[in-house]
């Protein structure tokens, strides 16, 4: 507040006495979980609809070849925040839910960036970037966490849907915990008076049908094991209700702009559990629900910014985390009700694949009478959101942010077609794009995610893809380009050593 108030009653007066304010837009940013490139309607999902998110696209840039760094949640979030490719530092893989945090408090990250700058910083809902510095205590004050990295306020999902502890985390605290009731958290062990999944199938409401068979948490078993705390255990029926009004309550606070939200739904991670409203939305169970449902939480958004007159001056930004996955552990129904639907649209692979369906997910980009509605090919990844957004809001990017992350305000504004010149994606193995060519480095992984049923793209021979004739990649020409093969291997090492200053 205080700093708020110097700004504006000295750093600001000048400036406005020195020259027209450039506009800076608040900026809201939309994270869905696990949300494929053929998910939605607005690219091209029949038995869903997402009419919220299909009126974003149409006011908006829709993108065709826009990345997450990696195929996972955990590193492309790093990378969000970071501007700094998750393979430089160790550690960086799905995270359990007792982590510790794993972005640095001494690295520069887009909220941190933002806030000094002027902005006021929110981060609402799924964080999966671990808390506390190892051993955190649920009952007490949690930090480091997303203050120390630059957000003022927070409402979190501490990892995922499907990791204890089970329990929003408001401002580095445990929300409606009782103190007779303190939490407890592990993953290596149960606790013995808590029952488990595994041993008490009987108790459970949706059913695992791979892992995610320990501590029961609103009828439904979880991975990792949480004890007491049982007044602050969320229900996943009311999650989207919570976090949607916790991120409009963000929004809604009069004469605080320009803001930043981060909005980082559970929907559509398993566990699927959309609120009963949304059960017949669409004839796909679950997973086709609970897309219905993230789209009703992008509807309220847009609505409060509506409300408030404020859609002319900011920027909203809607992109997932990783590719799909339809059977990603509980028994939903999500395989069986499929139909036609292809959640990677015509991608090969989805999440945890080194195939375009691992890392290309939809990202819509709407500044109302800023950005002119069109479809965009442009290669555009999301470790450039710091210093684009840093851009548009008028700031310089930290000077010693990591070389990956570039500024292609441009490009997500709609103003240049082509976006980047190549980009790295991350999954079992690593992939460099370069313009339409996709190389795959060889790698010893299994070639198929027997638990998810995803080709994942690994091989131990090199993988050459022509994207611009073979978007579903199926025609290896690595054996007939060996020259684009060790060319494209080689800038590949070139781009991995440019970074070993960042661990
Ligand atoms: C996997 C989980 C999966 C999901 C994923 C992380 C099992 C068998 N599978 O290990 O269900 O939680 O991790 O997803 O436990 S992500 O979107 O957060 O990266
Ligand atoms: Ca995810």
């Amino acid at each position: 507040m205080l700093r708020r108030q110097f700004l504006s009653s000295t750093a600001g007066a000048l400036l406005a006495a020195q020259a027209p304010k450039p506009p800076r837009p608040n900026i809201v940013l939309l994270y869905a979980d696990d949300i494929g490139y053929g998910d939605l309607s607005c690219y091209g999902a029949q038995t869903v609809k997402t009419p919220n998110l299909d009126r974003l696209a149409r006011g908006g840039v829709r993108f065709t070849d826009a990345h997450t760094s990696a195929a996972t949640c955990t590193p492309s979030r790093y990378s969000l925040f970071t501007g700094e490719y998750a393979f430089r530092k160790k550690g960086t893989g799905v995270l359990p839910g007792d982590a510790k945090m794993i972005i640095d408090p001494s690295q520069p990250t887009l909220p941190r960036t933002l806030r000094e700058g002027g902005y006021r910083t929110g981060a609402v809902g799924k964080w999966h970037l671990g808390l506390g510095n190892g051993k955190v205590d649920w009952n007490q004050l949690i930090q480091p966490g997303p203050r120390e990295i630059g957000f003022e306020y927070s409402f979190l999902i501490p990892a995922t849907g499907d990791r204890t502890p089970c329990v929003y985390v408001e401002n580095g605290r445990v929300v409606g915990l009782d103190p007779l009731d303190p939490i407890q958290v592990r993953y290596d062990a149960p606790f013995p008076d808590e029952p488990t999944g595994k041993a008490n199938p009987s108790m459970l409401k949706m059913k695992p049908s791979h892992g995610h068979d320990m501590t029961i948490v609103n009828g439904i078993s979880r991975i990792g094991y949480m004890k007491g705390g049982a007044a602050a255990r969320w229900k996943d029926e009311d999650m989207a209700d919570v976090i949607t009004q916790k991120a409009v309550a963000f929004l809604e606070q009069p004469g605080q702009e320009p803001f930043f939200l981060y909005f980082g739904t559970q929907d559509i991670h398993v566990p699927r559990v959309p609120h009963p409203r949304f059960a017949n939305k669409t004839t796909m169970g679950p997973r086709g629900n609970a897309i219905a449902q993230l789209d009703w939480c992008v509807g309220e958004i847009l609505r409060t910014l509506e409300r408030r007159r404020l859609l002319e001056n900011t920027l909203i930004v809607f992109t997932s985390d990783n590719g799909p996955v339809v059977d990603d552990g509980y028994q939903d129904e999500a395989v069986e009700k499929l139909g036609s639907h292809k959640p990677t649209g015509p991608l090969r692979g989805g999440k945890y694949s080194n195939f375009e369906g691992g890392t290309r997910v939809p990202l819509i980009v709407n500044w109302k009478g800023h950005v002119k509605p069109a479809t965009s090919a442009a290669l555009v990844s999301q470790v450039d959101f710091l210093r684009s957004f840093a851009r548009v809001a008028g700031l310089a990017a930290p000077g010693s942010t990591p070389p990956d992350g570039e500024d292609q305000s441009r490009a997500l504004l709609g103003q240049d077609p082509v976006g980047r010149e190549f980009l790295v994606e991350q999954a079992g193995s690593r992939s460099l794009r370069q313009g339409a060519w996709k190389y795959i480095r060889p790698s010893a992984g299994a070639k198929i995610n027997k638990l998810t049923n995803t080709e994942l793209g690994n091989d131990p021979a090199p993988q050459l893809y022509d994207l611009a004739k073979d978007l579903g990649e199926t025609r290896n020409l690595a054996a007939a380009e060996t020259a684009r093969v060790v060319a494209m291997e080689a800038m590949l090492q070139k781009i991995e050593a440019a970074g070993t200053i960042n661990r």
